[in-house]
């Protein structure tokens, strides 16, 4: 089966929530040692489209979950060769990342593919899941020693968590300990800048450039401008 015969598939697989597809797909996408950064963007897109639909009322939640369901088994296919393709040479001991889903958000899937390539790029990440209240992203991180908080969120409702726990942070005089990176399908750099965050990105490689910028530099958190990548 050729290669772009197999991302069609994967296409369909995704919008009609056939998981047995996605996942045989996945499969077939590894052994071919075929670069697995493509299908994940193509199958990112995918959900994205299943979730317009959802926004109008042209599929249903139950349609939404089974297409989920379907990406979730392609991802946890993909992701360990993912990651081998991924690790840069040399890239150790990059500093830790804290990353969670904010409270109120059981979304994981973009806030997974951030943290398989944070660690494929050398950072220590320590998962806390989702639904993550602020003070427990600020206390894992004080405990694993963290240079970096990564807060994901996929709902309007949801985003405020982001900016409670930067200003968090700041009523505990801990504001300079940790650089906050945000984002997730509605935030914007522009709310990132508003909230005070010090990243923000549109993609996973992005949040890897963003963190081995901040990490490069010597500003502390609170004097820090926004440090923000598009899309690549
Ligand atoms: C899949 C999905 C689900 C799945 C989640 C499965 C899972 N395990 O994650 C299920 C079916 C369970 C679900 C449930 C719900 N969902 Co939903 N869901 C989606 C959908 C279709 C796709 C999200 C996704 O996975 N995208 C693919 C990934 C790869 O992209 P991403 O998350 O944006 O991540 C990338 C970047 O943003 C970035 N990034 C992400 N996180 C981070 C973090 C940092 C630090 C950085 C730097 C970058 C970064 O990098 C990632 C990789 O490239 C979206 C639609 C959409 N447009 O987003 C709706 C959507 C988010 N859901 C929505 C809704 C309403 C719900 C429900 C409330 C539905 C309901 N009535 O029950 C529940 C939520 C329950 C809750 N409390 O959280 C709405 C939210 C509307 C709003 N208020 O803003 C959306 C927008 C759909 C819509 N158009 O209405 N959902």
């Amino acid at each position: 089966m050729g290669k772009s015969n197999d991302f069609e598939n994967l296409r369909e697989a995704i919008l009609e929530g056939d998981q047995e597809a996605a996942v045989a797909i996945g499969h077939q996408l590894v052994e071919s040692e075929a670069s697995l950064m493509e299908p994940v963007n193509i199958a990112s897109d995918v959900i994205r489209e299943v979730g317009d639909k959802f926004g109008a009322g042209e599929v249903f939640l139950p349609e939404m979950v089974l297409a989920a369901e379907a990406m979730q088994g392609f991802m946890d296919v993909v992701t360990p060769r993912l990651e081998e393709e991924a690790a840069g040479e040399g890239a150790q001991d990059r500093g830790t990342v804290v990353i969670g889903t904010v409270q109120g958000d059981i979304h994981s899937i973009g806030k997974n593919i951030v943290a398989t390539m944070l660690s494929a790029s050398g950072y220590e990440v320590v998962d806390l899941g989702v639904n993550v209240v602020p003070m427990e992203a600020i206390q894992a991180a004080e405990s694993s020693g963290a240079t970096f908080i990564g807060l994901s969120a996929l709902m309007t409702t949801s985003m405020p968590y982001q900016k409670e726990v930067v200003d968090l942070l700041g009523e505990l005089n801990q504001r300079d300990d940790f650089y906050v990176i945000v984002g997730g399908g509605p935030v914007t750099r522009d709310y990132a800048d508003d909230i005070n965050a010090n990243g923000w990105a549109a993609d996973a490689a992005a949040a890897v450039q963003v963190c081995d910028q901040l990490s490069s530099g010597s500003t502390p958190p609170s004097d820090t401008t926004l440090v923000y990548k598009a899309a690549e």
